[in-house]
């Protein structure tokens, strides 16, 4: 398929690479030049990638972002015509998601949201779970693609869907981390050695996808970003504002929103948001050894 990727960070450069791998015709943009992928056509503007193209892919940090990227000067809703199908793989609001697709609606162009799990270590090898929220037909058409780039799509209801469940599915993966994080401040505080305490998580309900992807980074103190903490702390934020308008109470996310705000403010926002556990660890006056 002609498809137009635009976003080559951390998760957009290997998911387009893997396009590109799978035999697709891919034309990439990325706001600052420099970064490509080999067997990709470049383009200057969003706009000239999208000219064209069957699908056009976004993968950029937030909402702004895809703002811009579509609807700024040389976007690409500027050249999308009837029938192209637009999906979404930041993670951004859900509302605005619905109203960025009603715009588009009125070209004749449909909008997939698919935001997707995995992290890094799953765009490079091409095992992302999608999930999508958009039209049935629109979804059975980009299969091949969500094939190249991934393993799973889960697919949960009308646009704006996909959005909703990834806030809840981040939602969780920072309360896991967290509370793997205070565990093991708590017990080296006290004196217990963590590669005792490793084994027992891993052999017992404890043991979560989360701490198994974690854990061997913690225990490096590799903090290089995965997930930017920047980035999951404006997941959170999200999370936080459909939960407002939803008047849904959210307790234990304000409580690792707070963490997360004070270690962007400590210096540590572009690295993983496993380095949460630097600022606990500052509050314990103790470093965690593996
Ligand atoms: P990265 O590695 O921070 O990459 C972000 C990408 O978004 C990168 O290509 C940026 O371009 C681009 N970007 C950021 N702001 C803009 C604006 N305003 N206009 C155009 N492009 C922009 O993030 P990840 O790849 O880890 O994550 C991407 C999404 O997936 C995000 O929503 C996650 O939560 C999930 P740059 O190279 O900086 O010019």
């Amino acid at each position: 398929m002609r498809v137009a990727f635009l976003g080559l960070g951390i998760m957009g450069r290997p998911m387009a690479a893997n396009l590109v791998k799978a035999g697709h015709e891919v034309t990439v943009w990325n706001r600052t030049a420099g970064k490509e992928v080999s067997g990709a056509q470049v383009a200057a503007t969003p706009a000239d990638a999208a000219a064209g193209a069957e699908v056009v892919w976004m993968c950029v940090s937030d909402t702004t972002a895809v703002e811009q990227v579509l609807f700024g000067e040389n976007g690409a809703a500027h050249s999308l015509s009837a029938g192209v199908i637009l999906v979404d793989s930041s993670t951004i609001s859900p509302a605005a998601t619905t109203q960025f697709a009603e715009r588009v609606r009125a070209q004749g162009v449909a909008w997939v949201d698919a935001p997707v799990t995995g992290s890094k270590i799953g765009a490079e090898n091409a095992t992302l779970i999608f999930i999508a929220g958009g039209d049935e037909a629109a979804l059975a058409r980009i299969q091949p693609l969500f094939q190249a780039m991934g393993k799973q799509v889960f697919h949960l209801g009308e646009t704006g869907k996909g959005q909703c469940a990834k806030l809840a599915m981040n939602l969780q993966i920072a309360m896991i981390y967290e509370g793997f994080a205070e565990a093991i401040t708590l017990a080296s505080k006290l004196g217990v050695d963590i590669n005792r305490l490793l084994p027992l998580i891993m052999a017992s309900m404890v043991k979560s996808g989360v701490v198994e992807y974690k854990a061997p980074f913690v225990m490096k103190r590799d903090f290089s970003p995965n997930f930017p903490l920047r980035l999951m702390l404006k997941d959170i934020h999200l999370t936080r504002d459909a939960a407002k308008a939803a008047r849904v109470r959210l307790p234990g996310l304000e409580a690792v929103e707070e963490v997360y705000e004070l270690a962007a403010e400590d210096g540590h926002a572009d690295l993983d948001y496993a380095a949460t556990l630097t600022l606990l660890e500052k509050w314990a006056g103790i470093e965690v050894k593996g």
